[in-house]
Formats: C-alpha cells, structure tokens, sequence
C-alpha cells in the first residue's frame, strides 16, 4: 500500500520514571510544520505528498485500545505511530503483524526494553519487545545503539535471538540487510543527550542525529511501519529534540515514500 497515515498516541502511562512524553505528538507535528524548514527529506522526495494522511491524535483510555486504533489506521495506510512512550510499540506492531506474516524490526534505543516485567507491569515500557517476541510478532529483531545492558536483559536477549549493535564502536555498515518489511522504532535516548536532552531517560554516550538518520536512509527493505517514541517535552532544552524528533519524521516519511520496484 502507498498511503501512509501518521496517528498521536499521547499516552505515557506505562513510563516508569517521568512522564511528559504524551505531550510529544502535539510538538513533533508542529514543528514538522513550522516555516522554519521545507518538507523536503534529504533523498529529495516532498514529504508533503497526498499519499500521507495525518489522522491527529487518539485518546487512549486503555493501553489495549492501541491495537484496535492501529488496526483502524491500517485500513488507510501504513503508520508512523508519533509515541508517547515506549509500551505503545507492542500493541502497533501486533496490529501490523496481524496484516504482514513476517516483518523484521529494527529499533534505535539507549535500552533493550526487553524485561520479563517492570515494577511488576509487563507491558511497562521497559518490557515491549519482549511482548514482541514472546508473540511472535516479529521474525527478527535488531537494536541499535544499546549502552545499558544488565545481565537479565543480556539473558533475554539471548532467549530471543535478539542482535544487539552497542553504542560502542558503531558504525552504520553493522547493520544488517533484512529479508522482510521493516517496521522502524525509534526511541528518542538512542541519540546522545547532546542531541536530543527532552527524554526522560538521559543516557550519555549515545549516537549521532546523522549516524541515525544515516541508518534510517540505509535500509533497503521497505518500510511497513515506524514510531518515534519516548520524546519528553518537558525535558527539552529550547525545543533541540522536538527539531530532532520532526526530522525523524521527515527522513522516514522520505524513505517510505520513496518509489519501489
Ligand atoms: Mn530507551
């Protein structure tokens, strides 16, 4: 399908150490639309196309009415799910494997958000890849610039076969060509906090906004889905990440609109 819908999902009640990111979505579209830059990605295709619907953003009374949005969204086109926290990214991507037998994921994330459960929730946002995989709801999962392993998410990760590209020593060529349709997570900690501070989990050492937008226009699959998650606005230094955070949205929009033979 070409169309793409862009949905908010305001919803930071699976956080488990500051909310805020629910005011993301609201930010993010306005400064994707701000004067102060085109719609233009850097593969030079106009983001601004007919193919994308922004469907605004959902009021989540339940962490499961997700799913049954999205599933919604996906009778209009592919998403980019605009977080919120991290929780959000199990319910969407079950949603999306419910109409793609196999899809590969590649995440960008300070952490693997891979535990058993958090604080006893295990559908906090430190747990929705392990959701993920426990479902089987993807074939393959790569993470990207990982710098906070411990031994139990080491030991989850093992028990998925989940491949873990550190922080250190990255380099955009580790990552590896998929096989299937890739949907996209992005976490706003993946970058170092000297690029994006509005997170609630400022975590040193990170990457750079090239080397992820790098990536992000290095994947050769197509794109099925994405999401731009955990962007706190309270947090943000005279809106540095929210800026961050649009570009990610141009850059996949690009990247997702871009012609496939
Ligand atoms: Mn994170």
């Amino acid at each position: 399908m070409k169309n793409i819908v862009i949905q908010g999902i305001p919803y930071d009640d699976k956080s488990s150490f500051l909310e805020g990111a629910a005011e993301a979505p609201e930010i993010i579209r306005e400064v994707y639309h701000s004067d102060a830059s085109n719609k233009f990605a850097e593969n030079g295709i106009d983001t601004d196309s007919d193919l994308v619907a922004d469907l605004g953003d959902f009021e989540i009374n339940e962490y499961f009415e997700i799913e049954q949005l999205t599933r919604k969204s996906l009778e209009k086109g592919r998403v980019i799910a605009l977080g919120g926290d991290h929780s959000i990214t199990y319910p969407v991507v079950k949603a999306i494997h419910s109409v793609h037998d196999q899809i590969d994921i590649l995440h960008f994330d300070a952490h693997t958000d891979l535990y058993e459960d958090y604080d006893g929730d295990r559908f906090s946002h430190a747990c929705p890849f392990a959701r993920i995989m426990e479902g089987g709801h993807a074939s393959r999962l790569v993470q990207v610039g990982i710098r906070t392993l411990n031994d139990h998410q080491r030991e989850q990760a093992e028990r998925f076969g989940v491949e873990i590209i550190e922080a250190s020593g990255f380099d955009a060529a580790q990552i590896p060509d998929f096989k299937n349709p890739v949907y996209v997570s992005v976490d706003m900690d993946v970058f170092d906090p000297a690029f994006a501070p509005g997170v609630s989990h400022q975590e040193p050492g990170g990457l750079t906004s090239r080397e992820v937008i790098d990536s992000i226009k290095g994947i050769e699959s197509e794109i099925v889905g994405a999401d731009i998650v955990e962007f706190n606005p309270t947090r943000d230094v005279t809106e540095i990440t929210g800026a961050l955070a649009a570009k990610l949205l141009k850059e996949i929009l690009g990247k997702m609109l871009e012609e496939r033979d």
